[in-house]
């Protein structure tokens, strides 16, 4: 289909999503939700795609958050209506069963950071700037922030950018454990593609089993965690991937993975 808020791109099993309202800094109005909930579920029906970019178009904005011209015009109902399609798509995300890397370009603010963190991980240009600023709309954060965010960095720390809204720069980001990586912003979309090209050629059984296991093992106390990984584990096995992986360390030559679950 075609996409007129966000860019869509596959290439080489990479798939790249940029969002591009640039005249808005890319903010997050529904006719963008929208494309990205559709190109989310096209990935998710491309068996060959094994990692996801997302970035902003422009050099100034990675998402500046919801659209703030439609949140003016929201009652209580039509704010729970719009706060349960973003959780909806957030977690369509979330759920990929591939490897999802936010290439943060510039400002990743309410709905931005929100959908960063909603991401495996990120790395972020020097310029980036990260914050949850819905306090100073008089509202909260309504796209996950209120959970994720304390999940990845701490309560303390998650609560002190969400009770004042600042915004932290992309080094304060790398030092609070929010960014895996900062780099000059020229270099961010190769660095982000790169590591996704590492990713790409892996079993995509083993990557999807293993991102399962660690999602779903936060949300659990520790004995359930690591049960979920022994199944985990387990599958993976039903791969002919694990029987590639091992025979070509044993025969000491690159394994070739063909990504297939049964064989
Ligand atoms: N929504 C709509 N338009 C925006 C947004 C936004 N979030 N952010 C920027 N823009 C627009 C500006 O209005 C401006 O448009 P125009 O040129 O037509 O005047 C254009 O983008 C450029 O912006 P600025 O001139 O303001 O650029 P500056 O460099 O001066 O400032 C900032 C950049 C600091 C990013 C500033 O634009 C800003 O503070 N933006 C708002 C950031 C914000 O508060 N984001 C959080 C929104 S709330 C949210 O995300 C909650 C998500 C879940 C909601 C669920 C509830 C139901």
């Amino acid at each position: 289909m075609a996409y007129e808020n966000i860019i869509y791109e596959v290439k080489d099993r990479i798939a790249t999503i940029t969002f591009n309202r640039p005249k808005a800094l890319n903010a997050l109005n529904g006719a963008l939700l929208d494309e990205l909930s559709q190109a989310l579920d096209a990935i998710a029906a491309d068996e060959d795609i094994r990692a996801l970019v997302l970035t902003g178009a422009g050099d100034k904005s990675f998402v500046a958050g919801a659209d703030i011209t439609e949140l003016a015009t929201f009652n209580s109902l039509s704010a729970k209506h719009f706060a349960q399609k973003g959780h909806r798509i957030i977690h369509k995300l979330q759920q990929l069963p591939i490897a999802v890397i936010a290439a943060v370009n510039g400002f990743a603010l309410g709905g931005g950071t929100e959908i960063a963190i909603a991401c495996d991980f990120i790395y972020a240009s020097e310029s980036a700037k990260f914050g949850q600023p819905e306090i100073n709309l008089g509202v909260i954060p309504g796209f996950g922030g209120t959970q994720r965010l304390p999940r990845l960095i701490g309560t303390n720390m998650a609560k002190e950018l969400i009770f004042t809204g600042k915004m932290i720069s992309a080094a304060e980001a790398l030092r609070i454990g929010l960014a895996n990586k900062v780099v000059p912003p020229e270099q961010l979309l190769e660095e982000a593609m790169k590591t996704a090209g590492e990713i790409a050629v892996k079993g995509k059984v083993s990557l999807r089993e293993a991102k399962q296991a660690i999602n779903r093992g936060m949300d659990v106390d520790l004995a359930t965690g690591c049960d979920i990984e022994i199944d985990a584990f387990a599958i993976s096995f039903a791969s002919p991937d694990a029987k590639e992986g091992t025979t070509a360390f044993v025969e000491k030559r690159k394994a070739e993975f063909d990504g297939t679950l049964t064989g």
